[in-house]
């Protein structure tokens, strides 16, 4: 069914931090923005029709959308108007970051559980903090990892490795972050001389305490985990 646009309530609102400002009239958008279009429009029958669109990235907040409708008049004796109030509240861009967390400087913020888990155990756990499973994204950071960590945790297969964020179970030998990003552009792949050698009986990235190499384990080790935070 064809549908034809009211020219005088065409509405596109530009969405920003949770303020609304009128913004020039764009259909696409990318990078950080995050736009909300309404299209008041009716159709052959005369139904009016009112369509919203919220396009922002994939990781920015969610929304809670609150509709009110009901009538207004402005001043004593107008004839009161109906008026459809919308109003859209965001969860913060930003989650603040656990106090539990220690900041590395221009590294981020990282703690290291008491517990070990096995990998999906450990990723499932950094994310319930807003964290993710650390992957170092350069030799220093890998470094900073093992200085300041001790892998001392309570049921642990092993103490002197600790998991990683990255695994290889979808595509054997092409190791993924738990972010979806290759492991081979994140910018530390040291590994032990020999791995990853593991095949398809490990599939799971970890590192030595001792020197920060990378090694590919069985994914049902507990290990020691650390939880990052990026900047
Ligand atoms: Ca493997």
């Amino acid at each position: 069914m064809g549908t034809r646009t009211w020219p005088l309530v065409r509405l596109v609102l530009l969405v920003a931090a949770g303020a609304a400002r009128r913004a020039r009239a764009q259909s696409c958008f990318s990078g950080g923005s995050v736009s909300l279009r309404l299209d008041v429009t009716t159709n052959e029958t005369g139904h009016p029709h009112v369509h919203a669109r919220l396009d922002q990235p994939a990781e920015s907040a969610s929304w809670a959308l609150d509709l009110d409708l009901g009538t207004s008049a402005c001043r004593a004796g107008q004839q009161p108007r109906k008026v459809l109030t919308l109003a859209l509240v965001g969860t913060p861009l930003k989650a603040p970051v656990p106090p539990e967390y220690e900041l590395l400087p221009a590294l981020g913020y990282f703690r290291q559980p008491p517990r070990a888990l096995d990998w999906a155990s450990a990723r499932d756990a950094c994310w319930q903090e807003g964290a993710a499973l650390a992957v170092p994204q350069s030799q220093r950071e890998a470094e900073q990892l093992t200085r300041r960590f001790a892998f001392n945790a309570s049921d642990a297969t092993r103490v002197d490795l600790g998991w990683l964020g990255a695994s290889d179970a979808a595509k054997e030998g092409e190791f993924v972050t738990v972010g979806g990003v290759p492991l081979s552009k994140m910018g530390y792949t040291t590994w032990n001389p020999g791995q990853p050698a593991g095949k398809a009986n490990e599939n799971c990235l970890a590192f030595w305490k001792s020197n920060a190499l990378l090694e590919d384990l069985p994914c049902a080790w507990k290990l020691p985990y650390i939880c990052k935070v990026p900047l």
